[in-house]
């Protein structure tokens, strides 16, 4: 048995910048992480065509301004690799390994209220007691895959995209095919067409994408940014979603078609996913979406040279960006390729594997490799795994059966010490992660400094604020789009799972301030005890 301040579970970016800020307060902390590295998503999405679609300037640690000088982004947009290298050279930097403890699966995590700890209990039968547990486990991090009649019997090979074998996989001669067209699926297409001898892609839903507008990082581009890192950073902080440029805050509805078109035209050429903030009212009304996704449907069209393939590539059935649309680099455009097929499965659905392949309610599709981009169980789907039981052996799963339950995002009644970075009902996947992620770690670094100090044991959210949270986030997302479109923002993504808004849709510097308030009101909504409640209600008794 291990006693320690505090534990991590995951080594992905919010893991290791949680580490670096606790250690760095001096408290005992260790990590642990399932994966034989770090990394978290980045270490396993190695798919081909695999970048972030947030500029590499942007979605990169801001808490050491060395690191932000001395680390040299080669491209606008950086691809897995190097993400993946910059994350390895962070752990070394920092001296951070030596605290990371890697194939280390959480299989449970029991409140001991007496005591006011946790106790970890890892698959290889390790236990931790800590009083302070994060859950930095990632919200696109548990992998969900189809699972067709006869899928055993297929001669050839399944990879899924966000477990992506660690040996070399080629696609010379081999007739690939790819189910899923969200961002993996659209990343990935026009690499593997190129190597392929032919693709075919598997599109349920036709998804809404602006191109990269990828380039290598100039000498002057680099030298520029940082030179006013700073100020990029105040800047992203205080936008709506966390990227490092101004939104613009008009109506699309306020301005003249000729002035509308040249804004789109020109955010279209660079801003990348930032193309969604060209109008404020883009994610809040539907006649200015209306003007954006009519916008992105002409631009499909003109990438597109079969008009039978145009016609089912092209989104109809929801509002641009209410589903998370993607960044491509020649995704349209791979279709007009000989050896690429588009097979639309939601008017030939996939019937079964056979041996030789895929067969729909249309042909047997021959393929040697099928890559499953089928996404995730977000939000929730990593959290809701190990079994973690609070108060009363209440288990998390059980308590968030109708949709996750939080105040701010960060931690649940009846589960006291219990933090959860980047969790639902926090801007989450609608922000820039990364601010996201060091936003919250350092307001948990503060919580726990000031519990520290006033001989604090026990911080757990009270009842009434998660209700009034779940409330607001549920008002905010109200107001949007986002409800209107099925998609894994609203647990629409696996069968079965709850209906509800996951992310706050409020925005990064909103949320900072309520972040920011509750801590200055003595953290609102928390309740903080010298004592854990359960020894009180003993001597009391
Ligand atoms: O997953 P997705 P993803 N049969 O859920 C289809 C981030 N990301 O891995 O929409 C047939 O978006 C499904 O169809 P439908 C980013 O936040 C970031 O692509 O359910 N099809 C859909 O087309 C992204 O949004 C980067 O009708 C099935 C696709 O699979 C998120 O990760 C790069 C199916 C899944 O799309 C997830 O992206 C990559 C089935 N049974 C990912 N089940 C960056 O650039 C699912 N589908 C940072």
């Amino acid at each position: 048995m291990k006693r320690l301040d505090a534990l991590i579970v995951g080594a992905g970016f919010a893991g290791l910048r949680a580490l670096y800020r606790l250690r760095g307060m001096g408290l005992d902390v260790r990590v642990i992480e399932v994966s034989d590295g770090i990394g978290g998503v980045w270490y396993h999405n190695g798919y081909p065509g695999a970048r972030c679609d947030v500029e590499s300037f942007d979605y990169s640690y801001s808490f050491s301004s060395e690191l932000e000088q001395e680390w040299r982004w080669s491209e606008r947009y950086a691809t897995q690799p190097e993400i993946l290298r910059y994350i390895n050279h962070v752990a070394d930097r920092f001296d951070l390994r030596r605290d990371i403890f890697l194939n280390t699966r959480m299989e449970s995590a029991d409140y001991d209220e007496a005591a006011a700890e946790w106790e970890v209990r890892t698959a290889d039968g390790d236990v931790f007691r800590v009083r302070y547990l994060l859950l930095c486990m990632g919200q696109l991090s548990a992998p969900k895959a189809p699972n067709f009649d006869g899928q055993d019997d297929f001669e050839g090979e399944i990879i899924h995209s966000a477990v992506w074998p660690k040996h070399d996989v080629t696609f010379e001669g081999k007739r690939v095919g790819i189910i899923g067209t969200g961002s993996s699926g659209m990343q990935m297409t026009p690499v593997i067409a190129k190597a392929a001898k032919h693709l075919t892609v598997f599109q349920r839903t036709p998804n809404f994408s602006v191109p990269a507008a990828n380039a290598p990082v100039s000498d002057e581009e680099d030298a520029k940014v940082k030179a006013t890192y700073a100020a990029r950073r105040q800047q992203a902080l205080n936008s709506p979603t966390g990227l490092g440029f101004k939104p613009n805050r008009q109506s699309a509805l306020d301005v003249d078609d000729a002035e509308r078109e040249k804004v789109y035209e020109a955010a279209y050429h660079r801003l990348g996913f930032g193309f969604a903030l060209s109008y404020h009212d883009i994610l809040l009304s539907k006649p200015a979406n209306d003007t954006a996704a009519e916008f992105l449907r002409r631009k499909i069209v003109e990438r597109i040279e079969d008009p039978k393939v145009r016609a089912k590539l092209v989104p109809s059935d929801h509002a641009f960006a209410a589903r998370r649309p993607s960044v491509d680099s020649g995704y349209f455009e791979a279709f007009n390729r000989d050896n690429v097929t588009l097979a639309d499965i939601r008017e030939h659905p996939i019937e079964a594997f056979e041996p030789a392949g895929l067969r729909t309610s249309e042909k047997l599709h021959e393929l040697d490799m099928v890559i499953f981009a089928t996404g995730f169980d977000a939000f929730t789907g990593a959290l809701l795994k190990p079994d973690i039981r609070g108060r009363d052996g209440q288990l998390l799963r059980d308590k968030w059966a109708a949709g996750p339950i939080t105040h701010l995002g960060v931690g649940t009644q009846g589960f006291p010490n219990l933090m959860i970075v980047v969790g639902p009902g926090s801007p989450s996947l609608l922000s820039n992660v990364m601010v996201s992620i060091e936003e919250q770690t350092d307001w948990f670094a503060d919580l726990i400094e000031k519990a520290n100090a006033d001989g604090i044991v026990e911080i757990e959210v009270d009842a009434k604020a998660e209700q009034a949270w779940v409330a607001h986030v549920n008002e905010r997302a109200q107001e949007t789009l986002y409800m209107t479109a099925a998609s894994y923002y609203n647990g629409a993504e696996v069968a079965g799972k709850p209906r509800v808004f996951m992310p706050y849709s409020g925005g990064i510097r909103n949320y900072r301030r309520i972040l920011e308030s509750c801590a200055k009101e003595g953290y609102s909504g928390f309740t903080l005890r010298r004592a854990p409640a359960a020894a009180k209600d003993r001597v009391e008794t």
